[in-house]
């Protein structure tokens, strides 16, 4: 099994609420305490391998699919990245965000 971790740093999700909603004001949802992801899953006897930049996605899974084994990738990404289309809470489809 390969998993590979969008790792934003933060609950995007709920950052993004608290960002277009509640004037950025960001409660519980920056996750600088997390663990390192790639010595979490050699701690479990599996491999970890990271990717910080753009250029070194393709071949560190290049390098996962070619590993034996559970691999976990941590993929370094945007932390501030929204996901769009969005409807607010409590409104319609009509009010639905798109950018
Ligand atoms: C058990 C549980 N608790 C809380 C939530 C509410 N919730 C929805 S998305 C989210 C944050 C997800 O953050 P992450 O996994 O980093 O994904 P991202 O939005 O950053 O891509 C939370 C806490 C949930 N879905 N399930
Ligand atoms: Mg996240």
């Amino acid at each position: 099994m390969k998993v590979v971790i969008l790792n934003n740093g933060f609950l995007g999700m709920v950052r993004q609420w608290q960002q277009l909603f509640y004037e950025k004001r960001y409660s519980s949802t920056c996750l600088s305490c997390s663990p390192d992801f790639v010595k979490l899953a050699e701690a479990y006897g599996a491999t970890g391998l990271r990717a910080t930049k753009p250029e070194e996605v393709v071949p560190t899974l290049e390098k996962a699919f070619a590993t034996p084994g559970p691999v976990m990738v941590d993929v370094r990404v945007s932390p501030e990245e929204n996901v769009y289309p969005m409807v607010p809470a409590g409104a319609s489809l009509k009010k639905m965000i798109l950018i």
